[in-house]
């Protein structure tokens, strides 16, 4: 089935080949079919205002959008990442399945609203709060689906295998019984997920062993054998405790020791990947692979600081994600990225590898690697890609006085959110004047699912 061509006239449009006026795009089933700079013709709906790529978020827990600010007090002598994953734990014990496509179409719009087009779902919330699985063993997935396909978020979903409580095969923990599998239970849950995505023209479909804490080499191994296509995601060397366990259980460090065993490379995403020796550094960028960065979570989980200038100058590949989505916002985690550099360093425009636009620089890196690390056609106003776009309003106080990449910096360092006026996901036009078009229904059963958990 197919719809008519949108064309649409862009005021200002940044294209592959740089900033440019007056350009009119085609959208014929949800891609770019034709981009033809300064030509007006008659019929086309005129969009004012700054038009850029939009940009994929490569991890997310939409479920802990949830929980986003209620882990904000103090509990133990010292609260940590450690401290947080438990209260997420007893936070996600009690989710149904209403609950998560209520959580999770609510944490899409704000994606959409802030100007991500789409979302590497992360997702392990497999069974039911015993443990037991679901009988459709993607029930939780196909909820992800239905809040990707209500709110018109471009997904790829990222089933995950967990199997282990720690390094060395230990036993799961109680609370982590909600999330494990053994291999042929995720054969079929994998499956699962494929039909679950079916009536999602542009969704893909990946695979997520969940660490190296959670797997064991002979899974990821099998796992690797089992998989045909699409991307793999893995957190990996987030906390120095992890670095110190992996160390112990098998002398090297975790980023060495997946680039020793597993065939990392283009395919594959290490999310966070923040405690780096510059060996590891140097062979992470050399891999090809996508280090998936979420400043803003790892900022409030204190996690440390990517090693940002070092992987740029080696020539690394970065995207963004939301991740714990305590702020969904795609302003500041390219913000937050840069400031983390900055704070280390002690110095300014860290993440721009050559002289110019900050914002430019990190926009472009992070709409590349977002755009791989999905598997999606995307990061370009470009012929062939999905219609991925966002409409910056011109007019805002933050944007007014800028032009070129100065609208970048402007937008990441000096705005957020309220600058996005317009933004389509292949080709679904969501948002308007700001809002999404579907944000009261969502908010409103949104509320209702948050007053639920909370009696
Ligand atoms: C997660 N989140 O899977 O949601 C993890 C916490 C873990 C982050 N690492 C659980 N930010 O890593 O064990
Ligand atoms: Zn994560």
């Amino acid at each position: 089935m197919s719809a008519p061509d949108q064309t649409l006239r862009l005021q200002t449009a940044l294209l592959p080949g740089g900033w440019a006026e007056d350009v009119t795009v085609t959208m014929r089933n949800g891609r770019f079919v034709d981009v033809a700079p300064g030509a007006a013709p008659e019929g086309a709906e005129s969009v004012s205002g700054i038009a850029v790529p939009g940009m994929a978020n490569l991890h997310s827990h939409a479920f802990q959008r949830g929980m986003a600010g209620l882990a904000e007090r103090r509990a133990a002598h010292h609260d940590s990442f450690w401290t947080w994953r438990e209260t997420m734990y007893r936070f996600l014990a009690r989710l149904s399945p209403d609950h998560v496509e209520a959580i999770a179409a609510q944490a899409y719009v704000e994606m959409l609203e802030s100007g991500f087009t789409s979302v590497g779902e992360f997702h392990y919330l497999h069974h039911d709060p015993d443990g037991a699985p679901y009988g459709n063993p993607a029930e939780m997935g196909a909820r992800i689906a239905a809040a990707a396909r209500e709110t018109g978020l471009g997904l790829t979903l990222l089933p995950v295998y967990y199997a282990q409580g720690g390094f060395g095969g230990a036993a799961p923990a109680p609370d982590q019984r909600r999330f494990i599998c053994e291999l042929d239970h995720y054969a079929s849950l994998v499956e699962a997920s494929r039909k679950a995505l079916k009536d999602l023209p542009d969704a893909r479909l990946g695979i997520a062993p969940h660490s190296l804490r959670a797997v064991t080499p002979d899974d990821l191994s099998a796992l690797l054998a089992r998989r045909h296509e699409g991307p793999i995601h893995i957190h990996v060397a987030e906390q120095i405790r992890e670095v110190e366990d992996c160390l112990d259980w098998s002398g090297s460090r975790p980023v060495d020791w997946l680039l020793d065993n597993a065939p990392v490379d283009a395919s594959w995403t290490l999310i966070h990947a923040t405690h780096m020796s510059d060996e590891e550094i140097d062979r992470l960028a050399r891999s090809g692979a996508v280090a998936g960065l979420c400043p803003v979570t790892e900022a409030s989980l204190g996690d440390g600081i990517f090693e940002g200038v070092a992987y740029r100058e080696a020539g690394g590949w970065i995207g963004v994600g939301t991740d714990s989505n305590i702020r969904v916002s795609l302003a500041d985690e390219l913000s937050t990225l840069e400031y983390g550099q900055r704070l280390r360093d002690r110095a300014r425009n860290r993440f721009a590898v050559e002289p110019g636009s900050t914002g430019r620089q990190i926009f472009d890196a992070a709409l590349a690697g977002g755009a791989q690390a999905l598997d999606r056609d995307s990061g370009a106003i470009a012929p062939g890609h999905w219609a991925d776009l966002v409409v910056l309003d011109g007019d805002h106080p933050a944007l007014v006085a800028a032009s070129g990449d100065a609208i970048l910096d402007a937008w990441i360092f000096a705005g957020d959110k309220s600058c996005v006026s317009q933004v389509w996901s292949a080709g679904r036009h969501v948002v308007r004047a700001g809002r999404h078009i579907a944000m009261d229904a969502v908010a409103r059963r949104y509320a209702r699912t948050m007053r639920d958990l909370a009696a």
